[in-house]
């Protein structure tokens, strides 16, 4: 075994990755990616430990732990100098933040090993690194919840940093990631501790969408019902993929006058139902599917690609978008071109680049035309209030289903592309995420002017489908979230859909159902703690779910 991986839905064999991810992460990389987490639980520990002592731990710190999370999300970052630069800067931190716990009175006592750990150079970590992935936990339930809290908290930090791109931060969320970062090192904890803190984390996980719900909002305005063109147009374009509104804002911005057109990929889609962005006319539509069909659609792309986040295919030699593939931010790949990071907070970044090279190249090979229709986040949706509850109380709409989550390349997906399809006429699938590629272009219909898929936006939407939902539960004038017509089909692949799960189980949400599989992270006995608290469980038959749920 030269690594050991399982965090996301697409482990090899249901079980853990052991020779090379499935995701194209090389043995190499997954143990850099193991040594920054270990890295950031000392630094987490330490910043514990100085704000114990009195000390003021900075923004900074929290900022920079946010991001190293962000980092290791499954196929967002492949290159190993991105991480081994962040395990030494986190190491600094940490030391820095230790002198000033022990200025201040702390007696040095008490550190667990990750936090005494002292390379003499970068050389070390590779050794160090084969000792530290997440089988150096021993039981298989500590093992499990650490993991489950580790990478729910992987999906608040990308979340929160979006936010913080934006200006908008909260001080308690790092707070958090820090304290839940430092109990993983705690051995004292026990399991009930720890399934405690993961229902914590759901929590702060609806406060980071929240912020982050905000911060979009308050900046490009509410989303609303918008066409999205489908075909291409006769200029070169950018294809924009990831979930960062902030960096497609700015390439709009400098390429307004440039003879370019700017297209969304997967998960940038919903930026299109923004009024601040959507008022460029360049941004011309949305080229293609989610992000795993990359290889075919980049390559068929003919300009530049920008990748702002997860999730990336790693481009082949022989794919020819190579040397036209740009990453920013936490997103990253060897060999690819990069726009580098924002001066201070409020300078945009430089997309000249990538701008420049889009005007010599081609115009999009056109994938199909038409359109698909999103914009459904809260106030829309709330907007059209009267008539969604006017739809359910005269019987038009009988159930709802959250389909929210992640896309992925394996076939058993094509469940939910069914299961959409077998649904009756008289229920509304409510999507976020890149799920919704499985039946965001298929003809479902409307239910008296209500199309049949709401989608509000991206996997972090998620959030504007539970105050939806809290929102009929007080209009229907219910004790209960669970006594509203709607279900819950979730799809997973990566880590942000954990920590939009563990959100859902935070607001009590019951009964929700998670595939294609469960995670390989999940031990028997924590496998059933969710199933008997919360009725999570998987998923079956289209045709025996689908009778199941209508049943409820
Ligand atoms: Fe395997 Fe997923 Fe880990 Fe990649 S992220 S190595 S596919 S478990
Ligand atoms: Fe998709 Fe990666 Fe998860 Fe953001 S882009 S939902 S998989």
């Amino acid at each position: 075994m030269s690594m050991f991986c399982f965090q996301c839905q697409e482990a090899a064999g249901g079980k853990g990755c052991t020779v090379k991810g499935v995701c194209g992460k090389t043995d190499v990389v997954a143990r850099d990616q193991d040594l920054l987490i270990y890295a950031l639980k000392a630094l987490a520990w330490a910043a514990g430990k100085a704000a114990d002592s009195g000390v003021q731990v900075s923004r900074e710190v929290g900022r920079f732990v946010h991001y190293g999370l962000f980092t290791t999300i499954t196929n967002a970052n492949f290159d190993s100098a991105i991480f081994e630069n962040a395990v030494t800067k986190a190491l600094e931190l940490r030391d820095g933040l230790l002198d000033e716990a022990r200025s201040a009175g702390w007696d040095g006592n008490g550190a667990p090993v990750a936090v005494t750990w002292k390379p003499a150079s970068t050389a070390e970590y590779s050794v160090k690194a084969a000792s530290v992935g997440v089988l150096a936990t021993e039981n298989e339930d500590v093992r499990s919840l650490r993991e489950l809290i580790t990478y729910g908290l992987k999906g608040l930090a990308a979340y929160a940093e979006h936010a913080e791109k934006l200006g908008q931060e909260d001080d308690a969320l790092y707070a958090f990631t820090m304290k839940a970062l430092a109990a993983t090192l705690d051995d004292s904890l026990s399991a009930d501790d720890l399934v405690a803190l993961t229902l914590e984390t759901g929590e702060k996980g609806v406060t980071a969408m929240a912020l982050l719900d905000g911060a979009n909002t308050s900046a490009y305005g509410n989303p609303e019902i918008t066409e999205v063109n489908i075909g291409v147009g006769t200029r070169p374009g950018i294809l924009v993929s990831g979930h960062d509104l902030r960096d497609l804002k700015e390439l709009l911005e400098q390429s307004k006058d440039a003879g370019i057109d700017i297209y969304t990929h997967s998960e940038m889609l919903p930026a299109h139902y923004y009024p601040e962005l959507k008022a460029y006319p360049h941004l011309k539509g949305n080229y293609g599917s989610s992000w795993w069909h990359q290889r075919e659609e980049f390559a068929a792309f003919n300009g530049p690609i920008l990748l702002t986040t997860n999730c990336i295919v790693p481009p082949r030699e022989k794919d020819n978008y190579l040397d036209r593939f740009f990453t920013t931010g936490a997103a990253g790949f060897p060999g690819a071109k990069v726009i580098a990071n924002r001066s201070t907070p409020e300078a945009p970044k430089d997309f000249s680049a990538i701008i420049e090279m889009a005007k010599s190249c081609p115009a999009p090979t056109e994938l199909e035309t038409g359109s698909i229709v999103g914009g459904f986040a809260h106030a829309q949706v709330i907007g059209l209030a009267d008539k969604v509850v006017d739809a359910v109380k005269s019987g038009a709409i009988k159930r709802f289903f959250v389909m929210a989550g992640c896309d992925g390349r394996q076939k058993d997906r094509n469940y939910y592309t069914d299961f959409a399809k077998a649904l009756p006429q008289d229920t509304v699938i409510l999507t976020a995420g890149c799920a919704k590629y499985r039946y965001n272009k298929l003809p479902l219909g409307d239910i008296g002017g209500i199309p049949r898929v709401l989608d509000a936006g991206q996997c972090n939407d998620s959030y504007s489908l539970a105050v939806i939902a809290l929102k009929l539960k007080e209009v229907f004038a219910l004790e209960d979230i669970n006594e509203l017509p709607i279900s819950y089909n979730i799809a997973w692949y990566e880590q942000k859909a954990v920590i939009v799960l563990l959100a859902l189980l935070f607001l009590g949400v019951k009964d929700i159902h998670l595939g294609p599989t469960l995670p390989a992270f999940l031990s028997p006995n924590v496998a059933k703690v969710l199933v008997e608290t919360f009725g999570i469980a998987g998923i079956g038959s289209v045709e025996d779910d689908v009778k199941a749920f209508m049943s409820a």
